[in-house]
């Protein structure tokens, strides 16, 4: 196929409720969505990058940027393409993963689409519904954390994360604990932490998590290697862990026995599912991450973590966990599980009307 245009969306989306983690409080969302139009029929992609580059180096506008100047001219010129040889088309790009996988998962959505295959059989995913779990941010006070933890529970999610920091970890962990009993619970820290605090992250051993997620700065993997060695709660690598390279290295050193996977941090679902069958060659289990997507990156995440490793449940929550009204169909939980969309390439719908009526700028079309 050829890519006939790219077309960049900007969409404003309030949260239902604040979202707060170790470095900063997000109240919505600012959406940049990629449509390709090509000659099999269109497709679309999600860009994950924040407002503000605080989780990683990436941002919206910078994605916009170059998505713009670089990734949309050189696929505009590359004749013919598929979803398979993207990565190598944008080599020429140093980093700016997210703002390449929301280009690639375009192109692989309508190639799928044409193909009509859906996403979880082009993944080789055979499972029909995920297990999921919920990404519980940073609460004013532990009464308020633990009514809305209650509430996830009440909802049927089959694992809470607790989003912690220096000054907002043991507590918080056991009073919900002690709320949750043997409900699966684990810790998110964004690197919010240093090695001098590798004593006082021991102290979470006696909650029985499922795992500590990058506690350090992505940068830093001989720390991490130094915390699993102390602690018995086993240790998992996100914002550290962007190409199937990287996986195979932090793995092999120690720093990490259990890997989130997003696409977006990572360049794109096919470098995603290529972390999977490393991670699975080495027996290291995988779960998906999420970034506060809306319906059209989460049908997605949904058919990535539908893989045989992805083996505990993913941040791959409901719609209404952000929003109250999704751009696409929403996902529903069911007995704390979300179906694998079935429909050729994402299997969702992008609501035109919606698109208009939250567009903060007109649509972009770069020809
Ligand atoms: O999509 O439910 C989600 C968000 C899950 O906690 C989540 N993501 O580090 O894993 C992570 C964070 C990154 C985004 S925080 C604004
Ligand atoms: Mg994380």
């Amino acid at each position: 196929m050829r890519v006939e245009a790219v077309e960049l969306h900007r969409v404003a989306m309030p949260l239902v409720r604040p979202f707060e983690t170790s470095f900063g409080r997000q109240t919505a969302r600012d959406v940049l969505l990629v449509r390709v139009r090509t000659t099999v029929g269109d497709g679309w992609g999600e860009c994950v990058a924040m407002a503000d580059p605080v989780y990683s180096s990436e941002y919206v506008d910078g994605c916009e940027a170059v998505i713009r100047h670089y990734l949309a001219p050189a696929l505009l010129a590359a004749g013919e393409v598929a979803a398979e040889g993207i990565a190598a088309l944008f080599a020429f790009v140093v980093g700016n993963r997210m703002a390449k996988a929301a280009v690639e998962t375009a192109v692989l959505d309508a190639q799928t689409r044409a193909a009509g295959v859906s996403f979880g059989e082009y993944f080789g995913a055979d499972r029909e519904f995920v297990d999921c779990g919920v990404s519980v941010g940073i609460a004013p006070a532990v009464e308020e954390l633990l009514a809305e933890v209650a509430g996830y529970v009440d909802e049927g999610y089959r694992r809470i994360k607790l989003k912690i920091k220096p000054g907002w970890d043991l507590e918080p962990v056991r009073a919900v604990r002690e709320l949750i009993g043997d409900t699966l619970l684990q810790v998110d820290a964004n690197t919010a932490y240093t090695r001098a605090d590798i004593e006082h992250l021991g102290l979470l051993d006696e909650f029985g998590l499922l795992l500590i997620e990058q506690p350090f700065v992505e940068e830093d993997i001989l720390t991490h290697i130094a915390l699993a060695e102390a602690i018995e709660t086993p240790v998992c690598l996100d914002e550290s862990v962007v190409s199937a390279e990287l996986a195979f290295d932090v793995i092999g050193r120690g720093a990490t026995s259990i890997v989130n996977i997003k696409a977006g941090r990572v360049g794109g679902y096919l470098e995603a599912a290529r972390i999977h069958d490393v991670c699975a060659e080495l027996g290291v289990p995988v779960w998906c991450g999420g970034m506060l997507e809306t319906g059209i990156g989460r049908a997605a995440n949904v058919a990535l973590a539908a893989m045989e490793n992805f083996t505990l449940p993913g941040d791959t929550s409901a719609s209404n966990r952000y929003f109250a009204e999704d751009l696409t169909e929403p996902f529903v939980l069911v007995d704390g599980r979300l179906a694998v969309p079935t429909g050729p390439g994402s299997g969702v719908e992008v609501r035109a009307d919606l698109l208009r009526a939250w567009a903060s700028r007109p649509p972009l079309e770069l020809t």
